[in-house]
Parts: C-alpha cells; structure tokens; sequence
C-alpha cells in the first residue's frame, strides 16, 4: 500500500503555520500503544490468533465485549512510571509522544465521565495514564499527543467496523438479530465528547484519529471542531476523515494539518504535502510476547528513519510497553541505538527538510537544512568502489565533511555532477554522513 496525493494539493496557510511551531522540526516521535491488550500480549486463553497485531486480540480471538470486560477489570500496570518513560524517550533523541487514548477496544486510558470504561473507574489500578503522562512529558520538554479511535469502538453496538472480519454478533451476542447500528448516536454519545474532554482536560499538543470508517466530511468537521475550539494550536493527522478512492482530497485539507502515511509504509519517494509515518519497532504496535512477531534490526530501523525524513516527514516510532507497565525491552534498545546515532548525527535528521534534488541516490538518501545551505548525504551503503556521485547538482559545493568528526572529504566537481572519494570503511554501520556546504541555497 502506497499513499497517493494529487500533485496541486495545498495545505493551508493556518496548518502550516500549526505545523512550523514545532512539527516539521521535531522528525522522531514516540507512538505508545498501551491498554488492556498489552496484558494479554498476542494470546488469550491459550490461544495465540495469526493477526500480526496484538491490539486486535478482541476480534482475533473472538472475544464478546463481555468477555474482555472480564480482562479489562484485571487491567493493573503497577509498574507504570510516566516519568522513567518520558526520560527513556528523551534520552532517545525522540521530540513528542502520541499514546493510545482509546484504541478500537473502547477501553479509555483516562478519567472519563462519558463512559466509565476507563482506567481509573474500571481498574483496581485506578490512576490516569493521560494526565500522568502527559505531565512527565512536558516537564521533559517533550510534545505529547494522543491517538484516539473515533469511529471504530468494539465495546459500542453502534459504531461501525473496518472489515467483515469483525462480527457484531459475536462482539455483542445479546443484541437482537434486527439490531440497527446507529453511527450518529455513537458519536454524540461517546467518541465526540471523549475528544471534548481531553481537549478540555488535558495539555494535548496533537490529536491522532484512526481507520476513519464512515467519517464523511460533515462528521469528520464535528471533531476538528471540537479540536479547533479548545485548542487551536494543537495538530491534526489526517485519518479524521475517510478519504474516498485512496486520494487525499483538497477540500478535506481544513479538517487536518499533516498526513499520516500506511501504519509501517516506508516512503520510497519525496512527498508533496508534510507526512508523518507510524511506524513500529516491531510488526506488531502493541506488545507481544508470542506468535507470528519480530522486531527491526537496528540498521532496518535507521533506514527507516533516514529515508522518512529525506522524503519529508517525522517516523512516529511505535513501542508496545508490556502489561506490568514497564517499556518493552527490545523497544528500549533500539531506541537507545537510534539515539546514540542521533546524538553524534541529528543535525542531518532534525530541523531538515527532504531531498532537493530530483532523485534518490541509489547508495542512501538525502536531507537539507532549513535554510538550503547544506545538504546531507546519508550514505546507506557504503560503496566497494571508493566513490560515491551526485548527477545532478544545481549547486557549487564549496566544502565536504564528515558529520560524525569533521574530517574533510575528497571531492571533484564538474558542472552538476559531483564525485566524493571515500575510505575503505565507513565510519557508521547504519549510516555515515556527510555535509555538503553550498555556495547557492537548494
Ligand atoms: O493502531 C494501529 C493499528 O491497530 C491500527 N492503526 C495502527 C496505527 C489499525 N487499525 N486498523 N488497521 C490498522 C488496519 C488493519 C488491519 C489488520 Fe487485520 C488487523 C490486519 C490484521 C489485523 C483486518 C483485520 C485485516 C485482517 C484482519
């Protein structure tokens, strides 16, 4: 699955400007996929269901609201620490957080008076992971968001489903057979005033919608709204509205300020409006203990990072903490190893801009800095033949570093192509970069 944008598209002045505040600088997010299916970690029963993602294990193992209610009340991460997870994601080099308010199993992470399928009423662990977060992150200097489920709810016989593969009959048996959802009455009752309050409630910086199912525009514009009026500076992904022919219309464009990419889509060009990438550091977003699972290695995960930003967008890496309340310990790795690329390589990640130039070289990928002075080769594979080439450089190179130590690099140019002659090994197993300074901005 690719993304497809019709060329002419343009964001608006007001997302933009929303945007620049701190979105298009940040490149690397935190996404956190937290709740009552983190504690049954991809089995129930003793049944381990062949979906790759263990926030589905409600409709994988074919369970009925009543049962995973029975889940739900066991639901106690005693070990949460909000501030020991903003310090882990800090230390990683990562900008904002975005956590699951409420996944498509209804189950809501915060102190709700809409519906107490909560946390804090449902749960003899009783405290609000939002607001506890939401807090540590700040006090971290980090942006926090949240992801919240708008128009999927498998607890709510009126909300609609994604796919046939998700049974009302079996999530709610005691319905009678001539059942009537109504997807209106949903939203007024529970998704719309859930969004209300935690706009209301909480310091939410950005709003994460998902698998926007029968959200036309007219209901699309009821939470953008609600967004807009609390909170006017607070950024909007674009999975509040469906889409229509997997074309991103213009006239939908007021409703959000970025665009998500496909959940784990790896852009393989430049894109034309700004786009983050919800990516993961394993095939599952929520944690998983067993099953068809594996996570990235640590060079998979820089590529994916590197080639994210180079085509104009944030990763917004997703970890599945476990359900005692501690981070997944593979996903604290390989943060750890990201930011310690990040913090002897980040000026070629943060505050860039993608590729200028009209091509993707085929040794690695390229970023740009804000002000079009340098760009940043991230050179992916290093070359057996000792060089590397741009072919077309519209641009005088008046100097050729590597990032890591400032050691010049060897270079020759003639008109718009450029050769680099390199040592025998690279200096970085995952990526080693080097900064061209140039005598015309790009
Ligand atoms: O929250 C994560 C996913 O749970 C959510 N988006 C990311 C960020 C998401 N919701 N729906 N989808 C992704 C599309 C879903 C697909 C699948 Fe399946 C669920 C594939 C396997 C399980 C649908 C149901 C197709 C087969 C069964």
């Amino acid at each position: 699955f690719e993304y497809r944008f019709a060329d002419e598209l343009q964001q608006t002045p007001d997302s933009i400007a929303r945007q620049e505040q701190w979105f298009r600088d940040a490149k690397f997010g935190a996404f956190i996929h937290f709740g009552v299916y983190s504690a049954l970690a991809g089995e129930y029963n003793g049944v381990v269901p062949g979906f790759r993602y263990s926030e589905w294990i409600q409709v994988s193992a074919k369970m009925s609201a009543d049962e995973y209610h029975e889940v739900a009340k066991t639901f106690n991460p005693v070990d949460f620490d909000a501030d020991a997870w903003a310090k882990t994601f800090k230390d990683s080099g990562i900008q904002y957080v975005v956590i699951t308010s409420k996944h498509h199993d209804g189950f809501a992470l915060f102190d709700s008076m809409v519906s107490d399928y909560n946390v804090v009423d449902y749960t003899p662990f009783k405290r609000d992971i939002i607001k506890e977060l939401s807090e540590a992150c700040h006090r971290q200097g980090l942006k926090f968001g949240v992801y919240y489920s708008h128009a999927q709810d498998w607890d709510e016989p009126d909300a609609p489903y994604l796919n046939t593969r998700t049974k009302r009959s079996i999530l709610h048996p005691e319905l009678p057979e001539d059942f009537e959802p109504d997807f209106d009455r949903y939203i007024m009752s529970k998704s719309l005033p859930q969004v209300e309050e935690l706009m209301k409630n909480y310091e939410i910086d950005l709003i994460w919608f998902d698998t926007p199912v029968e959200m036309t525009f007219e209901r699309a514009k009821l939470f953008s709204d609600v967004v807009r009026k609390y909170r006017p500076n607070c950024l909007i992904n674009s999975r509040i509205i469906h889409r229509g022919k997997g074309k991103i219309l213009q006239e939908n464009l007021e409703l959000f300020d970025y665009v998500s990419i496909g959940d784990k889509e790896v852009p393989t060009k430049k894109l034309p409006l700004y786009v983050e990438s919800p990516d993961s550091v394993s095939t599952s977003f929520g944690y998983k203990a067993k099953g068809n699972h594996h996570y990235h290695t640590e060079v998979e995960m820089i590529h994916r990072l590197v080639h994210t930003v180079c085509a104009g967008g944030n990763s917004l890496l997703n970890n599945g903490p476990m359900g005692n309340g501690q981070l997944d310990p593979e996903a604290v790795r390989l943060y750890g190893v990201i930011g310690d690329w990040l913090k002897v390589n980040g000026e070629s990640i943060y505050r860039t801009r993608r590729n200028p130039l009209p091509e993707r070289p085929e040794w690695g990928d390229i970023s740009v800095s804000k002000d079009g002075q340098t760009l940043y080769l991230h050179v992916l594979e290093w070359p057996e033949a000792g060089s590397i080439e741009l072919e077309d450089l519209p641009a005088a190179v008046s100097a050729a570093s590597f990032l890591a130590n400032g050691e010049a690099v060897k270079y020759t140019q003639t008109g718009a192509q450029l050769e680099l002659m390199l040592p025998k090994a690279a200096l970085n197993p995952y990526d080693t970069v080097i900064q061209l300074s140039l005598n015309t901005a790009l």
